[in-house]
């Protein structure tokens, strides 16, 4: 594993960062990663419930997934690594963005400079109509009444019903899922499924920032690195002389390639000692 003051070496003389966030890096905030230990809901893959397939055929189970997770949220805190990344935007101002696959809202509850952020994925408050597409941010939870079981707390050792796959998913007629003041189609949440595009936009301007000055470091966070087009951003830098950096609790993490320097350990403590 490289050390901590050869980061802080290179950090220095590096004026130019792109940061790649996973759920890794909200891991430690108490937020399930989605592959590995974290990665099953009920006994669904999360990845499985995330694709317009699943919330086409029953759309109260993936909004009873999707409440879930904002209640989970709203429950957790930033860690040291949010706020890391957070104080290293501050600094470095538009030398420094920030790609989240994460739709958590922890790197902005860690104050984190919103125009130096990107959510890959879109965002787990925004509600999207599936008719009209207007977008609404909200936090409240419960979203309406029927998600209320996504909700509910549980004294620890108590097992929520709704996470145990032996208890029935409480049926929820579509007609009392979130549905659009404007024209009554029903609403999504707002983030990006599988075999979706992402925002062309945002892509296009995340481009324009990468080629506009050469970018000296990738820091790769708390990733598996699989998902595309989000992977492929630390694979250009190779390309060019940009040096990768990957922070990875799992030692043997495919997200690393040889040249690159690995800090194996907790984002949440290793972003703070190596971002200081
Ligand atoms: C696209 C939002 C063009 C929702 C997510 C077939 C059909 C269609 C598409 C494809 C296809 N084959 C391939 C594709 C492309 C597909 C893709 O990449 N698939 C993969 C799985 C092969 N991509 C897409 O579909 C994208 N769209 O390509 O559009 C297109 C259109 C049509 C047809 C073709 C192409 C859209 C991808 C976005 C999907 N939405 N999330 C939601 O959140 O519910 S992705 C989801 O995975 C999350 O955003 C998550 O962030 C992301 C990546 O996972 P990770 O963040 O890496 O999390 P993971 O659990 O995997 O890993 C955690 C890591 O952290 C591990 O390495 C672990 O060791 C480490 N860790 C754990 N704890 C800690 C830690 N590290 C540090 N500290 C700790 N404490
Ligand atoms: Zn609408």
């Amino acid at each position: 594993m490289s050390d901590i003051a050869a980061f802080h070496t290179l950090l220095q003389r590096s004026p130019r960062i792109l940061a790649i966030c996973g759920a890794g890096l909200s891991a430690s905030s108490g937020l399930p990663t989605f592959r590995g230990a974290g990665g099953l809901w009920r006994n669904y893959e999360s990845t499985s419930l995330a694709t317009p397939g699943a919330f086409g055929r029953d759309p109260a189970l993936v909004w009873l997934f999707y409440a879930w997770r904002r209640h989970v949220c709203l429950q957790a805190d930033p860690n040291g690594g949010h706020r890391a990344l957070a104080a290293l935007a501050k600094a470095r101002g538009s030398d420094f963005l920030c790609l989240t696959q994460n739709v958590d809202n922890l790197h902005e509850r860690a104050g984190h400079p919103p125009d130096t952020l990107r959510h890959l994925h879109g965002r787990l408050f925004d509600l999207k109509c599936s008719k009209c597409k207007k977008t609404a941010y909200t936090t409240d939870d419960p979203l309406c009444p029927a998600l209320a079981p996504a909700s509910k707390d549980f004294p620890a050792g108590d097992i929520n019903p709704l996470l145990d796959p032996r208890s029935p998913v409480p049926p929820i007629p579509t007609a009392e899922l979130p549905h659009c003041p404007s024209c009554g189609g029903i609403q999504r949440p707002g983030v990006v499924w599988f075999g979706e595009n992402l925002d062309g936009r945002m892509l296009r301007e995340v481009d324009a920032w990468i080629d506009a000055k050469p970018v000296d470091i990738v820091l790769v966070i708390g990733t598996s690195s699989v998902v595309y087009p989000a992977a492929g951003y630390a694979e250009r830098a190779r390309t060019r002389n940009t040096k990768v950096v990957t922070v990875n609790l799992d030692p043997d993490t495919e997200a690393a390639e040889p040249g690159d320097l690995v800090y194996v350990g907790d984002a949440a403590e290793l972003l703070p000692a190596l971002l200081a």
